[in-house]
């Protein structure tokens, strides 16, 4: 297991996009602090201390496109939630990929694909897990509630322990799911996703769309059910 962690670095997801090339194959880099970390769609994350969570997996599966590429976010979000469940607690999956612990954001992840012409170069799957955080700190997220491992457990967590754990898990069935895609994870995923059954809003890049959260497809997608109408997306976050 080769986990590289630098002291520093803007954004680890920019660290990997920017030596893709001397990076192998699922090597995973670590920061202790992160001073620009980014979220989807220019959004930030926000460094809350040491002993928090930033690092980012370097995968190069195929020089070729897979659309199961594109639920290894998902695959991300349940591994976590097993790793969580193992300290007792119940963590839930909003669709896509955030992981919350009674309804409140404990880890986001952001995957993005380096392409050269038409290859695949690689893909950077980072995740952000707030593991070691003051509420104080955490109150400065103002957009959103959320919380951090210590808080729910009120105890500090060892974070090397957890990196080591996560990453472990994670490739422990990544094999699997490069072959069977999101079918692999799907019962599991579904399991967790607290959403279904409800009504929702689903916003999208430029308009939101309100309906009956009634599946989750063997694609990952969300179908949205809306006066007996079904809408399949593809990506947005939930209200
Ligand atoms: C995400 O985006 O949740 C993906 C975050 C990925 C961060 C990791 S850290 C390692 C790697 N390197 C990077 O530069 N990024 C990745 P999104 O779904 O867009 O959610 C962003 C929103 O989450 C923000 O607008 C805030 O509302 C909220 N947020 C920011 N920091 C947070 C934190 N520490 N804990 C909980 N919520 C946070």
């Amino acid at each position: 297991m080769d986990i590289f962690t630098l002291e520093k670095v803007d954004s680890t997801n920019n660290y990997v996009k920017n030596n893709l090339d001397k990076l192998d194959d699922r090597t995973v880099v670590r920061a202790l602090r992160q001073t620009s970390g980014r979220g989807r769609l220019s959004r930030s994350w926000v460094d809350l201390g040491e002993g928090n969570v930033f690092l980012s997996f370097v995968l190069k599966p195929s020089a070729s496109f897979n659309e199961i590429y594109s639920n290894l976010t998902q695959y991300l979000s349940v591994i976590l939630c097993k790793l969580l469940e193992k300290y007792g607690l119940k963590p839930q999956i909003k669709w896509p990929n955030d992981v919350l612990i009674s309804g409140k954001k404990i880890a986001g992840i952001l995957s993005e694909t380096v392409v050269q012409g038409t290859k695949c170069k690689g893909i950077v799957l980072g995740i952000g897990i707030n593991l070691n955080a003051q509420q104080e700190d955490i109150n400065m997220i103002s957009d959103k509630i959320a919380t951090s491992l210590n808080i729910e457990l009120k105890s500090k967590i060892n974070a090397e322990g957890f990196i080591n754990e996560l990453v472990e898990l994670f490739y422990k069935d990544y094999d699997e799911f490069l072959k069977k895609g999101f079918e692999f994870i799907k019962s599991e995923y579904i399991a967790r996703a607290y959403f279904l059954g409800s009504e929702i809003t689903v916003k999208g890049f430029s308009d939101s769309k309100s309906g009956l959260a009634k599946e989750i497809n063997s694609r990952g997608e969300l179908i949205l059910e809306k006066d007996n109408k079904e809408f399949v997306l593809t990506i947005g976050d939930i209200l």
